[in-house]
């Protein structure tokens, strides 16, 4: 009887833990409510879709959806590590896919996210043409709290009310009537020897479930601290002189650990900037400031209207996680000067208040980007497919990588809950890709689909971006959305707008 009583509580223990520790975690994002990973990319010669929908919280079980448009692919396992340093190279034994027997193309499969960070899924395809592998990072975070119910807590406490009870009477018991022949009754003496049992165990008892809480108590606040550290950390934004900006992380985590120091450049910039005027998303920046010697970044502003601006500052730390840090400033008319070679952006349109946009947008010299697209619903992982065409309707000829990728695209939702910058590789950055397959010379870090890094030697330049650009993405939520599509042509980078409704 007492082993399985044993085993019980020692799993409601266990439950109570766990729980108690979900009602620490606060909420947080990074990428701004966009969380999920979306990656397109090759294995050797298989190629692949990956969509991994992180969990709520820490630990907790990511989904891994892998589909291939191969029919040469006959097994595909998944194994998370760290991204970068020792801990990646030291993969445990990868948990094989399970292959939908409705749809061959598709793999999925469900993993633990123990740990907070940069982590990455490591798939591992065979087939007819050979193994290979493909590295997918992830940023693991706690994003919802889960309160737990009153009844809950009262009921495990009243359980542990119960083993402890149980515990300081079986010990007493056994005192008192061990030593006793069969069918005696005790006597004085092992009664006392049972009541002294008794407090002794009261005392153990007491002791345990002190340290036991003192633990909890201790776990619970270090998930806090990290979860704090995981928000959208906020960034000061001020207007220096009459036309720079400056921006400073205001975060105490981020000041104390000097964490504006140690960014890796993804895509050629430390930072990516993006100025959006509110409430309407008329006028739209994509800015690359710089560092100052004190850790803050600078940018020199262009020639910019006036208003309330939302900004999105993306980074990426050195351990290969993406932030974007939040913050918003009132600007006045700007003279400003020349853009930056990289720079972009202009006035457009307000947004449609129900989403209810054109698929084709027209711009200068009557360019035209359709986008094709099926009604859209959340959680769905789809292709966002635009072309590129010119006034005739015949695709365009002339398109050039800008920072390196075929296209950047930049997706709001009109409450600015959700910010999203995503490439035709997918939703992870690039610099964390890199790291992500570096670490372990995977043979698909040369041929990733649709991007390529200026000035590194691992990548080679798309010699030609094709006018169809196709960006793996899933909308987090339902709502009205504006997106930015950028590409560059004739050495113009080229940004074309798109109102939708996510069901
Ligand atoms: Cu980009």
């Amino acid at each position: 009887m007492i082993v399985p009583r044993l085993r019980s509580a020692t799993r409601a223990l266990e439950l109570a833990s766990v729980l108690i520790l979900l009602c620490f975690v606060r909420p947080a994002c990074a990428h701004v409510g966009s969380p999920n990973v979306f990656y397109v990319g090759d294995a050797g010669p298989y190629h692949l879709f990956v969509t991994v929908m992180v969990p709520q919280v820490i630990p907790g079980i990511a989904e891994v959806e892998v589909r291939t448009s191969s029919n040469q692919v006959r097994e595909v396992s998944t194994v998370v590590t760290r991204l970068s340093g020792a801990g990646s190279r030291y993969a445990p034994v990868p948990d094989l896919a399970h292959r939908s027997p409705v749809d061959p193309h598709l793999f999925t499969s469900s993993v633990w996210l123990m740990e907070y960070g940069s982590l990455r899924i490591l798939l591992k395809v065979s087939g007819s043409g050979g193994n290979a592998e493909l590295s997918v990072p992830v940023a693991s975070f706690a994003r919802q709290s889960l309160p737990m119910p009153r009844w809950l807590g009262a009921l495990l406490l009243a359980m542990t009310a119960g083993l402890a009870v149980g515990a300081i009477s079986i010990v007493g018991a056994a005192a008192r009537d061990s030593r006793l022949p069969p069918g005696a009754t005790a006597d004085e003496r092992s009664r006392h020897r049972g009541r002294v049992a008794k407090a002794v165990t009261a005392v153990l008892v007491a002791g345990f479930f002190y340290l036991a809480f003192a633990w909890w108590d201790a776990d619970a606040l270090r998930h806090a601290r990290l979860t704090r550290l995981f928000k959208a950390p906020p960034v000061a934004v001020t207007l220096e002189e009459d036309s720079r900006l400056k921006l400073t992380a205001t975060d105490p985590v981020w000041v104390k650990y000097r964490l504006m120091d140690k960014l890796l450049p993804d895509h050629g910039h430390l930072m990516h900037l993006f100025l959006i005027r509110t409430p309407a998303f008329d006028r739209f920046w994509h800015l690359h400031p710089v560092r100052t010697e004190d850790g803050d970044f600078e940018v020199n502003l262009p020639p910019l209207d006036a208003g309330h601006y939302q900004v999105f500052a993306d980074v990426v730390d050195e351990s290969g996680f993406p932030w974007t840090l939040v913050g918003t400033i009132d600007l006045p008319q700007i003279k400003g000067a020349a853009l930056s070679p990289d720079d972009s952006g202009g006035s457009f349109a307000p947004r449609a208040e129900n989403g209810s946009g054109s698929a084709t947008d027209v711009l200068r010299d009557g360019m035209r980007v359709v986008w094709q697209h099926e009604p859209l619903e959340k959680n769905i992982p789809l292709n966002l497919r635009f072309s590129v065409e010119d006034a005739d309707g015949s695709p365009v000829r002339d398109m050039e990588p800008y920072m390196g990728m075929a296209a950047h695209l930049e997706i709001v939702r009109s409450d600015l809950s959700v910010f999203a910058h995503i490439h035709p590789s997918g939703s992870a950055p690039m610099a964390a890709v890199m790291l992500a397959n570096g670490e372990t010379g995977a043979s698909s870090a040369p041929s990733l689909h649709g991007m390529s890094m200026p000035n590194d030697s691992t990548m080679t330049m798309p010699a030609k971006v094709e006018p169809e650009l196709s960006m793996p993405y899933g909308f987090p939520k339902s709502g009205v959305y504006r997106i930015f599509v950028q590409f560059k042509r004739g050495n113009r980078i080229e940004t074309a707008v798109f109102d939708t409704q996510v069901h």
